[in-house]
């Protein structure tokens, strides 16, 4: 290495994306190595692009695969010599990720080794840089062995430890690796490997190491104040005494709002330094939520300069100006779990997210942002971070920050009893504190939660727990050591970290109580679909304070099926390929379960897919719809998270749009029971199934407004009473005009009865109009929906323009269009009445294209 410099210079990046092979680690000769197409990558990827593997998402190719996930890979590339490393200078190679077993070695010697997925590392290689000649290039090799294997392996070697779990390899949770890899409810079992986040060569000789931005907002709103701070690496390379300045902006767009120069002060050691500043932002234009304001984003910036003005290092934070509480208060249902944004409260609608592919670096910016994007029309507002699987890529979070959409980030632990032997522990706090320190500035994230649903594991498998014990060696000690992780270890590094985002132990956590407790903490209801597998149409009333999992399985679209299945002799419901993809315990029970109770099933596949996304549908309608309407009462439900948003691969399962972002009809349904302002009517339950139910000779209705809108409006309600038989109003509909509808919460505007002994079957209709103008619909239909009868609906759809103007004759229940590529539509899975058409506006369609198709509930009645 030649070229010494004494002066201080700007940090240089090499990007080492290009230029890798990839062999089975113990495959010899030139021939073993493949050509990776670029770094991050998963060697599943790799080995598909070579042809050496068929895709895993086919058939049954995923057991295939299996082999890919027992061996050891071999990845290696090149670095070109740095022509210059100034006297001073530091090169390092930063390694975002590596998935998971790694060895790392630069030019046959050993930098790093490494266990933990989710850990960053930076390798001080300045030595081998410096010591090597100029035309000498670097090789740099990174070997992964089987996460699989080395998880039984580090097992067995704590027999002291209870290795319990739902889902996957109990093996998984002694490795701190995406746990879904090992294959879960709705995941295929494909154990990834390889460099899954960028690599980079940095050479400087000085560096912002970190950059905090700490937000206060005073209470008039009129002043926004960051404290912002940053650390400094390498302030001892200063050269000749040269000082180096460092100075903070904050800009919005292009236009810089504050600016200040600030000190660097030793910290202790020779090699850290800080410098912090308080900047200002009057009248600060404030983040807010989806739906309740817009999404302005500044940058903090900082740069690091010498005297005369090179800049020698920049870092940036985009963040935005917003106050967020997390309300837990003695109130008259127990204690309160709600969201309160700038002094607004938000009631939570919105999705658990699971790793959107089982192939992570196969997930572009693009599709992140297309994934958040779908829940902007869908009115909803947060998206809750599942704890099996990864801190997401910036990418994400990013995407989040610009549409509003609030993020639940559960630390990555997952249904399991997580051992806490030392090395475990000491991965866990850096794996802890590197993610929160790169995630915390975004204004989306609202809420750290320690895991997902360890609490309940520790409660199924009665392991030790007493809330009043508070000696933290107890619990080390004790056969469910993670609650020192959930109680001690993560909500310090939290409160130190980001003191700004509030700290949850879990997700479910009951505050001490069972993590099903009602009253207290979040919830997660899977007594439909799971556990006592009650119906879903008493799903409000199984709610707690804010319910963060619940969901109802359904088929992807036709589409996506003929995707993965091969013979067209298998497009069959319960054809051997259709149920591999499908991973969930007990599945063809409980789908034909909830099937077989409320409709007519059916063989047919289509047919089948309809019936199966329309019972979802009806499920997550009557899960919302009710814990909205309790969100006025005191704010009793302060969110529902449906199970899950989204898939890793092409697969039946709980998700409401599918892998190939494909809507199921229930991503509309959510849509409209969770509007600004929305109508809801229903009658009271009865569970016909029970031995001896009668159905009872009357039911009580009850019509209620919940709206989103900041300040009182006035609202005109109708009801019409429509036979499913006839299409005729069995009696005289009610209109309240002028009903002052409740800010924030729910108004109770009218109640009734169904007299079932002399009134025929019939659906209660009802709308609401707000200054003239038809903002929402509800209908309630006589339970189950397997009793009426659906012939002659005469429906119509008549394309006007850009949009579809859809009419029934009598009432039809379900009205599904069918998704094309390209296309989006304004609704679907809508319920019509006569005399009130519906208007979808479409966009995407092409000229001369046909129509979409659609269907409904008993469209083949006659
Ligand atoms: C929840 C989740 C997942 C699981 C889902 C469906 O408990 O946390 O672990 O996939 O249920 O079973």
């Amino acid at each position: 290495m030649s070229g010494v410099a004494d002066t201080p210079v700007p940090m240089e990046v090499v990007d080492l994306s290009a230029g890798w092979s990839f062999k089975q680690r113990d495959d010899a000769g030139e021939n073993a190595w493949y050509p990776v197409k670029k770094v991050p990558s998963t060697v599943h990827q790799d080995l598909i692009d070579n042809k050496k593997l068929d895709d895993p998402f086919l058939g049954f190719n995923e057991i295939k695969a299996e082999w890919v996930g027992l061996k050891s890979w071999t990845y290696r590339t090149t670095i070109a010599n740095p022509s210059v490393l100034p006297r001073g200078s530091k090169a390092v190679l930063a390694f975002d990720g590596l998935d998971t077993f790694a060895h790392v070695r630069l030019d046959g010697k050993t930098i790093l080794r490494s266990d933990n997925m989710f850990l960053p590392h930076r390798v001080d290689v300045t030595e081998a840089i410096q010591s090597s000649r100029v035309d000498q290039d670097h090789s740099l090799e990174v070997e992964f062995e089987p996460a699989f294997l080395k998880a039984r392996e580090i097992k067995d070697q704590h027999p002291e430890h209870k290795f319990i779990c739902f889902n996957g390899d109990p093996a998984r949770l002694a490795v701190r690796k995406a746990q879904y890899h090992w294959g879960w409810d709705w995941g295929p079992l494909l154990m990834c490997a390889g460099i899954w986040r960028p690599v980079r060569l940095e050479m400087y000789s000085i560096r912002i190491a970190d950059l905090r931005t700490g937000v206060t907002i005073a209470d008039d709103y009129k002043l926004a104040a960051i404290q912002a701070s940053v650390e400094v690496e390498g302030l001892e390379n200063q050269h000749h005494g040269r000082i180096v300045q460092v100075r903070f902006t904050v800009s919005l767009g292009d236009r810089e709002v504050f600016s200040r120069q600030a000190d660097v002060t030793p910290l202790g050691g020779r090699h850290k330094a800080t410098a912090t500043a308080h900047l200002e932002v009057s009248d600060p234009q404030l983040w807010m939520p989806n739906g309740y304001g817009q999404q302005p984003l500044y940058t903090v910036s900082v740069t690091l300069s010498t005297e005369e003005g090179t800049v020698l290092h920049q870092d940036s934070r985009r963040i935005g100006l917003r106050k967020v509480q997390l309300v837990q208060e003695p109130d008259s249902h127990g204690k309160s779990f709600y969201f309160r944004v700038n002094d607004v409260d938000i009631f939570c609608g919105g999705s658990c997210w699971i790793p959107t592919d089982s192939f992570l670096t196969n997930v572009t910016p693009e599709k992140y942002r297309a994934w958040i994007e779908l829940m902007v029309p869908a009115n909803q507002k947060m998206i809750r971070v599942w704890g099996g699987g990864i801190y997401e890529n910036d990418a994400f979070y990013d995407a989040c920050d610009e549409l509003g959409i609030m993020v639940w980030q559960d630390f990555m632990f997952g249904c399991g009893n997580y051992p806490c032997f030392p090395a475990i522990l000491t991965s866990i706090e850096a794996e802890a504190v590197a993610n929160v320190r790169r995630i915390r500035h975004h204004p989306s994230l609202v809420i750290f939660a320690g895991n997902n649903e360890d609490y309940q594991v520790q409660e199924s498998a009665h392991l030790t727990y007493d809330y009043e014990d508070k000696t933290e060696e107890h619990w080390l000690k004790s056969d469910f050591p993670a609650r020192y992780i959930y109680e001690s270890l993560l909500p310090r590094i939290s409160a130190a970290e980001a003191p700004w985002i509030p700290y949850h132990p879990g997700s479910p956590w009951g505050d001490g109580k069972i993590s099903s407790d009602p009253t207290v903490g979040d919830m997660h209801q899977w007594n439909v679909w799971h556990g006592t597998q009650e119906k879903y149409q008493i799903f409000d009333s199984l709610g707690g304070r804010f319910n963060s999992e619940f969901g109802m399985e359904a088929f992807p679209h036709i589409a996506t099926i003929k995707s993965f299945v091969e013979r067209e002799e298998d497009l069959y419901p319960q054809s051997h390929v259709l149920d591999f993809h499908n991973k969930a315990d007990g599945h063809e029970r409980r789908i034909a379960t909830y099937l077989v109770e409320n409709v007519r099933t059916a063989t047919e596949l289509e047919a089948y897919i309809h019936l199966t996304q329309l019972i979802q549908c009806e499920a997550l309608m009557f899960g919302y719809r009710g814990w909205r309407k309790q969100w006025g009462d005191d704010r009793r439900c302060g969110g529902a998270l449906v199970w899950q948003l989204n898939d890793c691969w092409p697969v039946t399962s709980w998700s409401i749009v599918d892998y190939y972002l494909r809507r199921k009809p229930a991503y509309y349904a959510m849509a409209r029971v969770l509007a600004p302002v929305a109508v809801g009517i229903r009658r009271s339950h009865h569970d016909w199934s029970v031995t001896h139910a009668r159905e009872p000779r009357t039911q009580d209705w009850e019509l209620w407004v919940v709206s989103a809108k900041l300040t009182e409006i006035t609202a005109d309600v109708e009801v019409k009473f429509v036979s499913v038989q006839t299409g005729l109003e069995i009696k005289d509909r009610i209109v309240k005009k002028g009903v002052k509808v409740a800010p924030n919460g729910t108004t109770d505007v009218l109640k009734g009865q169904v007299d079932n002994v002399h009134e025929e079957p019939h659906v209660l209709a009802a709308r609401i109009w707000v200054d003239g103008t038809l903002v929402a619909r509800d209908t309630d239909w006589p339970q189950p929906l397997k009793y009426l009868q659906f012939p002659d609906r005469n429906v119509k759809v008549e394309m006007v323009g850009d949009e579809m103007h859809v009419s029934a004759g009598k009432p039809v229940k379900c009205l599904v269009f069918e998704e094309r590529e390209g296309c989006h539509l304004s609704d679907s899975a809508i319920d019509l009445v006569p005399n009130d058409q519906q208007i979808i506006r479409v966009r995407g369609l092409k000229a001369g294209e046909p129509p979409l198709n659609w269907t409904y509930l008993g469209a083949g009645e006659q």
